[in-house]
């Protein structure tokens, strides 16, 4: 069906100026050095040394849109990741809780009010046959600059639970 033209014009003109991208493209390291890499791997039997990840994220229209990329990691692995707040450190426990939008009073955060993937940027991936992975979650927020630092890579929670599992790997991110 045609679209009348001044319903087609409308919307594109309140359409804001969208910023540039930000983008990270880094390949995982070991993260016991001094100098601490981009992107940190804790265990490299699941994402090996040199396994590489792209993190983007895009002003959309709605909001906000966070595209992880994944190659070189183990074959059929299901995994989560979710922005944090800190950036990733030697310790995996150094980026910190979830970041949220709206932030929940009571930390650890487990009321399923604000841990849940509207109010928190979270992805589920499933590597392929070949250690290839990208997912992409649409957020109707944006981040708050300098509190959203880290994407963590999980293992999957386990079927039926919303708890994700170890902390795998982390990329420093200023979302
Ligand atoms: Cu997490």
């Amino acid at each position: 069906m045609p679209v009348p033209f001044a319903a087609a014009l409308v919307p594109l003109a309140l359409l804001p100026a969208l910023a540039p991208p930000t983008v990270v493209d880094a390949d995982f390291d070991r993260g016991g050095a001094f100098v601490l890499p981009t992107a940190v791997s804790y265990a490299p039997d699941l994402v090996p040394y040199g396994a590489h990840v792209r993190v983007m994220e895009e002003r959309t229209a709605s909001g906000t849109a966070v595209t992880v990329v994944l190659r070189g990691a183990a074959a059929g692995l299901p995994l989560a990741a979710h922005v944090h707040t800190g950036r990733c450190g030697a310790d995996p426990a150094v980026a910190g809780p979830h970041y949220q939008d709206r932030v929940d009073p009571v930390q650890p955060s487990t009321d399923p009010a604000y841990a849940n993937d509207r109010n928190e940027a979270r992805l589920a991936l499933r590597t392929d046959a070949r250690g290839s992975a990208a997912a992409r979650t649409d957020l109707a927020w944006s981040f708050r600059p300098g509190e959203a630092r880290s994407l963590v890579l999980h293992t999957a929670a386990p079927a039926g639970t919303h708890a994700a599992g170890e902390r795998i790997a982390c990329v420093s991110v200023d979302f």
